[in-house]
Order: C-alpha cells, then structure tokens, then sequence
C-alpha cells in the first residue's frame, strides 16, 4: 500500500471514562451530560455508554427526552479536565507510531503509518498494537479503520463499534463503500442526507455511480467532494499541527444578564470580526469553531462545528456560530456571558492537498477581509464593518 492511513477512535469516550475510574458502573446505562432534574432538566446528553444507547439514547438528545428513555440511567455531569488528561494520553500513545498526528477532537486522530511498516509490522498488526497498548496504558477500549486515504480510514472506524479494527485494502475501496448508506460519508449530515435521498441517492454505491458533473451542478463543490469520497478517493495529507497554538478565543461576560436574544447579535458580531481578523493576523487558519454560552446561575454550554478544510474569514466564523446559537438550549434563560473560539489551527500559508471542499461563498468574503485588514494594518481595529455600526458588549476578555 502506497499509504497507510489509520483512523482511531474512543469508543463512548466520557462515558468509558466514567465507567473505567468507578467500576460500580461497569455494564450500567450512564449518560453524561446536563443535569436531568427528574425529566425537566435542560441541555443535552454529550454521550452515553453502549449500554444506554440500547434505550434510544444518543448524543446532542435533550437530556429530558434521555431521563424518560430509562429515568434509571446514571446520570452524570461531565468532568472535562479528566478527559483532557486522557485526551493527551492517547495523542502521546499516536506519537509513538507516526511523526504525523492529526487530532480531529478530544478522542480521534489520523495517523499516517506509511513508513512504520519495516518496524511495526502490517497495516492490520499496526491497528492491533496501537489499540492494545491503548487498552493497557489507560484501560479503554477504541475502533480502529485502516485504509490507503482519511475518508475511507474515517468510515471504517466507525463501522465495527465498540473495540472494532475495519482494514479496507487498497483498491477495494469502491466496493468496500458501496452498499453504506450516504449518511456514512464525511460531512453528510441529516439534512444533507434528506436532500440527497429525495434525488434518488440511497447507498454510497448510488453516488459513485453518477457522473461526478451530476454531482456538482446538483449540490455545487460539496457534491465533486462526495462523488470522490463515494469512490474511495482522497488524496489529502495527514496534518501535522504545526502551530504553537491550540486555540484562540474571545468572550464577554455582560454587565447585566440578557434575556433578549436579539441583543447578543452586535456582540457576537463585533467577537467573531475581532477573532478572524486576530486569526489571520497571527497567520493562521482553523477547522473548528466553537461557542461558549453562560446563563444565569452559571451553567455553561459549549457547542462546536468541525469543517472539513480550514477556514479565516468573517463571515464563515459568523455564520457558523449563529448555526450553534440555534442549537443551544435557550427558551427563557438569561445569558451571562458569551465567548467564540477556534481550535484545530495550522499555519495560513501549510498547503493542504484536496481542500476540496472550498466554499466559494467564504472565497469571495475573503477578498473583502483582505481589504479590511489592510486598512487595519494601518489604522488598527477601530476600522470597522458597515454592518457593525450598531454597539456591542465592548469589554472582552482575550484567552489564549
Ligand atoms: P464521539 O467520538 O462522537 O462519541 P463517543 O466517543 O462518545 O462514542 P463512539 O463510540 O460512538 O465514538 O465523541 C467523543 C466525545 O465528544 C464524547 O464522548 C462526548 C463528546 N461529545 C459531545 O460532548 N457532544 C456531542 O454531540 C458529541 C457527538 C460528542
Ligand atoms: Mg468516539
């Protein structure tokens, strides 16, 4: 095999976690997340054990609905610094087979093993390793996909969940994808998939079929991006993170707590320009976008969009975390404080083979961020948008 690409991922990673550091709850339902309150908690489960997923039960559900799925269920609120440790646990054990790492969140990483054969053995034997030294270093079990790209190594983690190893040779691909339904692919989420079911699409196998020109007059670039990944094509390179940094964001914890959700758009405005303009000044790119929302009485969400290429522009940044607005609990509650992040950045200028799912639409935005940080290399940041005219919340707080 030219290159030797594996997917590793944690099986129920927080709830694993949970259940390995107190054994009582081996075996039993656990769902972490927001707190029940007996049925009329808010906030939603971030994961559950495989025993509670049996219930129905599954991540980014109201945790109301989870408690009535089985009020039984240990419910648990999660422990975000102990999962980091072990986050950084298992990204040390990665570094051990492969100089190029690449996180995709807390629990998964692509690794590339293209040149670890003469010393660890076959692709299948790699996956093993890894794996068990996983299960002997911390205790947890994860699913491993091994394949010659990120996609297909992406889908066949996935495939053979908890404790899986799914190894798809190198020009098997097409076969290997091709009865999976469409929601199998990368980026193809519920309302993708509808789309693509009402125009006839049903299996991965449908979409590799079609003309890749079908494809892209019916769904734009995103469609040619299917079409390739449908055919088990995916030429782009593991990434090492190259950047010092980890992460980047912003926030503002309001004077007087809003209840009017009209009143954070300034704010979360004048954040997401001030962010991307801090992003490309730093020279740098990012993937992963995140929000942070306090309510009254302190109980805070984060939510989180993972693109597939990387992204620096204002308007991508503020779509997307109105996007994340509207997923977030909000009926009556007082805000507190709100924050934007990036994290997953590299380097502006590292080329990334196959960002083939650029989006013109962040293309065009992009001519006129140019325009503005050109001017702000001059003037500073008080050069602002037209459509920034009207006063946010000033005050925020930079975090590195
Ligand atoms: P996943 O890998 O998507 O899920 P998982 O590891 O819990 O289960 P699986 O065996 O299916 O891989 O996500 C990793 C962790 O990220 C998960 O344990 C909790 C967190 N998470 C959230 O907080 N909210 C979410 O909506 C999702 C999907 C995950
Ligand atoms: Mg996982």
């Amino acid at each position: 095999m030219k290159r030797v690409i594996l997917h590793v991922d944690m099986d129920a990673f927080y709830a694993a976690i949970e259940q390995h550091d107190n054994p009582a709850l081996k075996g039993k339902p656990v769902v972490i997340g927001a707190d029940p309150k007996e049925g009329s908690g808010r906030g939603v489960v971030s994961t559950c054990s495989y025993e509670a997923r049996k219930y129905g039960i599954h991540s980014a559900m109201p945790i109301s609905k989870a408690y009535k799925l089985n009020p039984g269920a240990v419910f648990i609120r999660p422990r975000m610094a102990r999962y980091r440790e072990v986050s950084d646990h298992i990204m040390d054990i990665f570094s051990r087979y492969s100089p190029s790492v690449e996180p995709l969140s807390l629990d998964e990483a692509f690794l590339d093993c293209s040149n670890s054969g003469r010393l660890l053995g076959t692709p299948v034997e790699i996956g093993e390793k890894i794996k068990a030294e996983i299960f002997r270093e911390t205790g947890l079990t994860a699913s491993v996909g091994i394949a010659a790209n990120k996609s297909v190594a992406k889908i066949a983690s996935d495939l053979h969940k908890p404790d899986g190893l799914t190894f798809c040779p190198e020009g098997e691909e097409r076969h290997f994808l091709e009865k999976l339904d469409i929601s199998k692919l990368w980026g193809v989420g519920k309302k993708s998939r509808e789309r693509l079911i009402a125009l006839g699409f049903l299996t991965v196998g449908d979409i590799a079929k079609a003309q890749p020109e079908t494809m892209r007059s019916l769904m734009g670039k995103p469609g040619f991006w299917l079409w390739c990944m449908a055919n088990g094509i995916d030429e782009r390179d593991v990434a090492r993170e190259r950047s010092e940094r980890k992460s980047m964001s912003l926030e503002v914890t309001f004077s007087s707590d809003l209840d009017d959700y009209s009143e954070l758009v300034p704010t979360i405005k004048y954040l997401c320009d001030k962010l991307s303009w801090s992003l490309r000044e730093e020279g740098l790119k990012a993937r992963t976008v995140n929000l942070k929302l306090r309510y009254e009485g302190f109980e805070t969400i984060t939510r989180s969009f993972t693109f597939l290429n990387y992204v620096d522009d204002y308007t991508t940044l503020q779509q997307t975390v109105f996007d994340l607005m509207e997923k977030s609990p909000s009926s009556g509650r007082k805000i507190r404080l709100i924050g934007v992040g990036y994290t997953n950045l590299a380097d502006a200028d590292d080329e990334f083979q196959g960002d083939l799912f650029e989006n013109s639409l962040a293309n065009e935005e992009k001519k006129k961020d140019s325009i503005i940080d050109t001017m702000r290399g001059r003037f500073g940041f008080k050069v602002t948008r037209a459509s920034l005219l009207e006063k946010p919340e000033k005050s925020c707080k930079k975090k590195r």
